[in-house]
């Protein structure tokens, strides 16, 4: 167990390092012009500093770890086909719309597993430079600082963390969570939403994500004793896209009540 600890603190100082760079050089760049283009739609945006953090993190992995798999949003890493061996899940920029428009509530994230097996994850608050880092045999950290787990709550006592969209078009449940909770947030980040659930602000988080938006924020939540699922209650995989609850307990609970009850 020893080396085990050994083994991931190395690597949690690598992966620290790389983000003290992305966040000193995002910082920079964000100053100056920065390049938007659409993807999908014109709601989809992409940056060329997207694109450059990505091109980052996959030169920085090939050179510390030369045989993992990297699957990245703007699509510089590997065809991931399945979960063998290393695998790293990459998003460079989350909450594009609020980098390009704010300048702030943008995150970037890693996760790294082993054969399926969930090992350590990396979310950053990039304008606030706040990082929550850990894993399920490491603990989970806030800028080096050990997180203690949070009490249980029920939903009607606290904030709920949704995706605005699907809160609009009232998809999956979402508008009667939203009455049921105590108040509910929308922040445009999956990263900086999963950061307000591990540290206690808000009970629930919720939202259609594809793998590199929930990879982190899912290994980090159950690392700290959140409860962690698909909304349908069918299992996680982490290469499929899908709409994943993370919550406490409690929450988790009430909120799995109202599902059924759709
Ligand atoms: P992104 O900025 O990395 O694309 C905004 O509502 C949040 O949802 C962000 O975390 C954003 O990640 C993510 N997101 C954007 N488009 C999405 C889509 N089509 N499906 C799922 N998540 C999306
Ligand atoms: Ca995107
Ligand atoms: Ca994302
Ligand atoms: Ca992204």
């Amino acid at each position: 167990m020893g080396d085990r600890i050994t083994h991931l603190t190395k690597l949690d100082q690598t992966v620290l390092k790389w983000l003290a760079d992305v966040q000193a050089t995002v910082m920079k760049r964000i100053q100056q012009k920065v390049t938007v283009e659409t993807k999908s739609n014109y709601r989809d945006l992409v940056t060329n500093i997207d694109r450059e953090v990505e091109q980052y993190y996959v030169s920085a992995i090939r050179m510390f770890d030369p045989h993992a798999k990297i699957l990245g949003e703007e699509g510089f890493g590997d065809q991931v086909k399945d979960m063998k061996g290393h695998v790293w899940l990459v998003d460079p920029i989350d909450g594009t719309m609020n980098f390009v428009k704010q300048k702030s509530e943008f995150a970037t994230m890693l996760a790294y597993f082993e054969d399926g097996k969930p090992v350590m994850a990396w979310i950053m608050d990039v304008a606030q430079n706040e990082t929550i880092h850990g894993g399920p045999d490491y603990g989970v950290y806030l800028n080096g600082q050990l997180m203690s787990k949070q009490v249980d709550s029920q939903l009607a006592t606290g904030l709920v963390i949704l995706s605005g969209a699907r809160l609009l078009y009232e998809e999956y449940g979402f508008s009667e969570i939203a009455k049921s909770a105590l108040g509910y947030r929308v922040y445009g980040s999956a990263g900086i939403s999963f950061m307000h659930v591990l540290k206690g602000q808000a009970n629930a988080y919720a939202s259609y994500m594809k793998p590199w938006d929930y990879a982190a924020g899912m290994i980090l939540s159950q690392s700290i004793g959140l409860k962690v699922g698909t909304i349908d209650g069918t299992p996680v995989n982490v290469l499929l896209s899908s709409v994943i609850l993370t919550a406490t307990q409690g929450t988790f609970d009430d909120i799995m009540v109202l599902e059924a009850k759709l």
